[in-house]
């Protein structure tokens, strides 16, 4: 008896043992089940690699370290071993059709292929470079972590975008804006000399999802990351990220040539400007000669820009490209701007780059948000797509989740990445969605130096599918998501449906217990944590949210349609015509659009007053039920893991009937109607909400 509850306790301990969430999706835990580990096992006893570079070293290491973990196995290196890792020139003896294949993966994609050796199974992993053997690693290791079939593999994996970048908001003094997972990762004081392991494992987690790019600073730049000593340091960063098929980017802050370079202006068609820039970005080359390029955030929020001197995004844009053009760099130009003197912000990014189209030097990329507005929980796709076919554009997602509940709340954003790549932009006519308009993927990162590295153990899930939907834009949210869950958490299907249910509702709920039917920007101000829909103290109109939600007795909602801003004229008449007649407009959208009145009736046959009710509420409800679900997966988490979710998602369901509170009685100021019966009443007047003066540390 007494061994029996020693064999029990062990095995509790193996399988829920204490872990930090430091491991991300590479946890490579043992195989639990007998059969598939037999099954692994018998395919797997060694391996063979054809190269020394440091990226085949670290595939290598990356193969052994995975395999140790799950299959409990020191893999040898043989030759012939079970798998090989070769690119095509040491595929000489091999069939002309993988010769073939390899023609087609371009210098990233990679194949995973069984093939038979002397009578026996080998599985051969390839591609045309190292990184791509890299990523075909990772990919197999994923296969076995998500206890996938590996015994007949036939994989070819090409990434669809060749631009998929982290952008990382970090300030040189290692605060992060709008960070909320502490500190940066970049340890300047330490820099160069020391480079920590931390460095390496941040390259390892974006390699296994295939990014191949990071924005080091804060698109708010500082100059100093362009002077010499902070060059150093970038430089020992980059020779690590290189081995991982990581670009390193940095910001530029336009007025550098001002600020560092003693110039009298930073004005983009003066020669000594341009002097400077040129001879700054050889500079960087020298010491990091695969450099990606910049990210220029210009004349937006108070930064520095062309407009400054008259001059034009384009003029500003094609001057830092000319200076990257040379070494192959680019230069991701942020269309992120807006000013209190347009009448509606929504349409100010499009009148400013649209006549832009086709002006900007080829090694110029437009990067856009996803809406027009700023990274709500729900928006249109901004124009801009679909509107710029002389331009290649980027997409920029925001991971960390300034607005859609910061560190606390569970929101798996892949269903949001989802919707505006799909939206179809009839750019062309039908059949050409936002994905198709697309040169690269940025994700604001929501990486920082908590122990978890995202803060929320689920808002690692947004790292993960900024990665692989960027490689891949077919995959579907919920792909993305199981194959999360079983790496993050584990395989067992008792654990993975629920939790793949709780993630693919998550984005919807929030969107409803926030901003339901297109409410926008209705948070505090500055830190944007909480409800205030009454804020209307800012100096500026388009900060204020009642410039958004425009409530008053007759209705709610920005009417922007022909009779109101018009910004609808920005898009192709068939997305117009979805959204032009207030009778037709999705409820998802109606208030984006529409200053709809409280009698309105919606397409669930409610008023718009009663919708509003039931959003609120429902969402609400939802995340309380979300809550009980987690309490009853406990038996499959680490007890650390899991209580860090469980008092998060207190948080979330409080905060949720506090935001649901707050709007329903501030609205209904306006609407002045009753709440239908059967709801739970506020649990505090108006002016309670109105009187809490959050404040929070970052
Ligand atoms: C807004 C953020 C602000 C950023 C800005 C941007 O509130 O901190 O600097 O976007 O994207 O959402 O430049």
């Amino acid at each position: 008896m007494k061994r029996f509850a020693f064999v029990l306790a062990m095995l509790c301990t193996a399988c829920c043992q204490a872990e930090t969430g430091y491991e991300l999706w590479l946890r490579y835990q043992p195989i639990a089940n007998a059969q598939y580990l037999n099954a692994c096992k018998s395919l797997i006893r060694s391996y063979e690699v054809h190269g020394t570079s440091p990226t085949l070293q670290a595939a290598s290491a990356e193969l052994e370290r995975g395999l140790k973990g799950m299959l409990r196995i020191s893999l040898p290196r043989t030759n012939p071993g079970s798998i090989i890792l070769a690119k095509p020139e040491h595929l000489l003896s091999f069939p002309n059709t993988i010769k073939t294949t390899l023609q087609k993966t371009g210098t990233e994609g990679f194949i995973i292929k069984t093939i038979s050796i002397d009578n026996k199974k080998r599985i051969l992993i390839s591609g045309n470079t190292d990184q791509a053997i890299l990523y075909g690693v990772f990919h197999f290791l994923r296969l076995i972590q998500t206890a996938q079939n590996i015994h007949s593999l036939d994989i070819i994996s090409i990434p669809r975008s060749a631009l998929r970048l982290l952008n990382h908001w970090d300030n040189l003094n290692r605060t992060i804006e709008r960070g909320y997972a502490g500190f940066s990762l970049w340890q300047w004081n330490n820099l160069p000399a020391c480079v920590d392991q931390r460095i390496i494992d941040y390259a390892r987690a974006n390699a296994s999802i295939g990014i191949n790019g990071t924005v080091l600073t804060n698109v708010n730049a500082n100059a100093l990351i362009l002077t010499d000593p902070f060059l150093q340091k970038v430089k020992a960063l980059a020779d690590v990220f290189r081995v991982y098929g990581i670009k390193t980017y940095l910001t530029a802050r336009f007025s550098a040539p001002i600020e560092n370079g003693n110039l009298k202006t930073a004005d983009p068609l003066d020669p000594a400007v341009r002097a400077w820039w040129k001879k700054k970005v050889d500079s960087i080359y020298q010491l990091i000669p695969d450099f990606g390029g910049f990210l220029v955030k210009a004349n937006s929020e108070g930064q520095p820009g062309p407009q400054d001197y008259g001059r034009t995004h384009a003029d500003g844009a094609n001057m830092l490209a000319e200076a990257l053009a040379p070494h192959n760099g680019i230069v991701m130009w942020r269309a992120f701007v807006y000013s209190h003197t347009s009448e509606d912000r929504f349409k100010q990014a499009y009148e400013e780059f649209k006549p832009l189209d086709g002006k900007f030097n080829a090694n110029v990329l437009v990067q856009v948000k996803n809406g027009p507005i700023d990274f709500q929980p729900r928006e249109p796709f901004s124009p801009l797509f679909g509107s710029m076919p002389g331009t290649p554009l980027m997409m920029e997602f925001q991971l960390t989740q300034e607005y859609l509940g910061q560190g606390t709340h569970l929101v798996y954003e892949a269903p949001l990445f989802r919707e505006v790549l799909d939206a179809d932009t009839y750019a062309n006519g039908k059949g050409n969605p936002v994905s198709s308009t697309l040169s690269g993927f940025a994700g604001v990162a929501n990486i920082g130096n908590d122990l978890n590295w995202c803060g929320h153990p689920f808002a690692q899930s947004n790292w993960y599918a900024l990665g692989r939907l960027s490689w891949d834009q077919q995959l579907s949210s919920e792909e993305i998501a199981r194959e999360w869950i079983k790496q993050t958490f584990t395989t067992t299907p008792a654990f993975v449906e629920p939790v793949l249910d709780m993630m693919m509702h998550s984005r919807e709920w929030l969107v409803n217990y926030m901003t339901p039917l297109g409410l926008t920007h209705i948070m505090y101000n500055d830190h944007h944590y909480g409800p205030m829909p009454w804020g209307n103290s800012l100096g500026r109109p388009d900060w204020n949210p009642v410039y958004y939600h425009k409530a008053d007795s007759a209705g709610i909602g920005f009417n922007r349609t022909s009779s109101g801003s018009n910004a609808l004229s920005q898009y192709a008449a068939q997305v117009r015509q979805q959204f032009e007649q207030i009778d037709t407009c999705p409820d998802d959208y109606l208030l984006w659009f529409h200053h709809a009145s409280w009698d309105h009736t919606m397409q669930s046959g409610r008023s718009l007053w009663n919708e509003l009710c039931y959003r609120y509420h429902t969402a609400t409800d939802s995340v309380r039920q979300m809550q009980q679900q987690w309490k009853s997966l406990r038996r499959f988490v680490d007890p650390e893991r899991f209580r860090h979710v469980e008092q998060l998602l207190a948080i979330q369901a409080s905060e949720a009937a506090w935001w649901r509170d707050a709007c329903l009685l501030y609205f209904q100021t306006f609407s002045r109607k009753p709440f239908p019966a059967g709801y739970e009443p506020p649990a505090h007047d108006l002016e309670y909400y109105k009187n809490l003066h959050i404040r929070l540390t970052y």
